[in-house]
C-alpha cells in the first residue's frame, strides 16, 4: 500500500517533533512545517533514512506565506492525508485587565486563525478524493476556563468549536476530524509563555510528573491508525497526576 502523507505544523519542537519521529518510525511521508528553517532542516536529516521527507519553513499567521509554501509542493507530496494543525503556543499568563495587546494578537493570529489558513489550503483535495484526517490541538484551556489563561483559554476554545464545526461541516466528504486536548505537557511551551524565563517555566511542573511530547505523539498515531469506518472525536490527554486544568497533585 502506498505510504501515507502527513503534514504536521509546529514541527520544530515539543508535541510536533515527537510527532515527527513517531511516524517517520511508522513509514509515513512527512511534510514538517515551523519557522525555524534550522531545525527543519536538522529534524528532516535525522529522519530522512526512515522516510521521505518535506520541509516547509512558513508563519501561520501570514496568509499568504502559508498559501504559496503549501502550493510549492510539488504533485506527488500534495495529496495530503492527514493533516496535523499543532502549531500554537501561549503569550503570556496575566490577569485580563493586565494583558498585553501583542500577546493576545499572537495567540488568536497564531492559534485560531494561522489554524484555519493552513486548513484551508488543504481541505480542497481531501474533499476532492473523499478522504482525509485532521487533527487539531486544542487544549484542556479549551475546555475549562483558568484565572489568568483568558485569551489563551479563548484561542483554544475557538479551536474546539472549529473542530467541531470541521467535523459536521466535512462530513458528507468522508473526512474524519479528531480533537486532541492535552493537559500539562513538558515542551518549550511555558518558557514561550514566560517569554525565555526558565525558572518560571520550570515552576509549572514543579513536584509532578507532566505528559511528554512523545505520549501526545502515541495518541496522535493512534488515532490516524485506527480502521476506516471509526473515527475518533474528542480525546483529553493528562498526566495521571492532573484531574482538571487546575487540579494537579504535587509532591
Ligand atoms: P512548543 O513551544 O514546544 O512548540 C510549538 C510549535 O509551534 C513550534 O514548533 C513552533 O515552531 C510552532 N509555532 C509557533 N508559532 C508559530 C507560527 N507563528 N508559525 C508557525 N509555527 C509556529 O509547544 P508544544 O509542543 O507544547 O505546543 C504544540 C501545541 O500543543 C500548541 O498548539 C499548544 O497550544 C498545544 N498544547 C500544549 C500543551 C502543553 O502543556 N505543552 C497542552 C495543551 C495543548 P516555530 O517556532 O519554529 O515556528
Ligand atoms: C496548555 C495547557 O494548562 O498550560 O494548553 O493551559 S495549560
Amino acid at each position: 500500500m502506498e505510504k501515507k502523507i502527513v503534514l504536521i505544523t509546529g514541527a520544530t519542537s515539543g508535541i510536533g517533533e515527537a510527532t515527527a519521529v513517531l511516524l517517520a518510525q511508522n513509514n509515513y511521508r512527512l511534510i514538517l512545517c515551523g519557522r525555524r528553517k534550522d531545525r527543519l532542516d536538522k529534524l528532516a536529516a535525522k529522519l530522512s533514512a526512515q522516510t521521505e521527507i518535506k520541509t516547509l519553513s512558513f508563519d501561520v499567521r501570514e496568509q499568504q506565506q502559508v498559501i504559496s509554501s503549501i502550493a510549492s509542493l510539488p504533485p506527488e507530496w500534495k495529496n495530503i492525508d492527514v493533516l496535523i494543525n499543532n502549531a500554537g503556543n501561549a503569550h503570556g499568563l496575566s490577569p485580563i485587565q493586565d494583558g498585553n495587546t501583542a500577546d493576545w494578537d499572537a495567540m488568536i493570529d497564531i492559534n485560531v486563525k494561522g489554524l484555519l489558513y493552513v486548513s484551508k489550503e488543504i481541505m480542497p483535495a481531501m474533499i476532492q478524493r473523499k478522504s482525509g484526517h485532521i487533527i487539531n490541538i486544542g487544549s484542556i484551556a479549551g475546555k475549562e476556563v483558568y484565572a489568568n489563561g483568558n485569551v489563551y483559554c479563548a484561542s483554544k476554545f475557538a479551536v474546539d468549536a472549529i473542530t467541531q464545526g470541521m467535523r459536521i461541516d466535512l462530513n458528507p466528504h468522508g473526512i474524519k476530524v479528531t480533537g486532541i486536548h492535552p493537559g500539562l505537557v513538558e515542551t518549550e511551551f511555558s518558557l514561550v509563555r514566560f517569554k525565555g524565563d526558565a525558572d518560571r517555566a520550570n515552576n509549572v511542573y514543579k513536584g509532578m510528573v507532566p505528559l511528554k511530547g512523545e505520549d501526545v505523539a502515541d495518541l496522535i498515531l493512534f488515532s490516524i491508525t485506527r480502521p476506516a469506518h471509526v473515527a475518533l472525536g474528542d480525546i483529553t490527554i493528562f498526566p495521571t497526576a492532573q484531574a482538571s486544568a487546575t487540579t494537579v497533585k504535587r509532591t
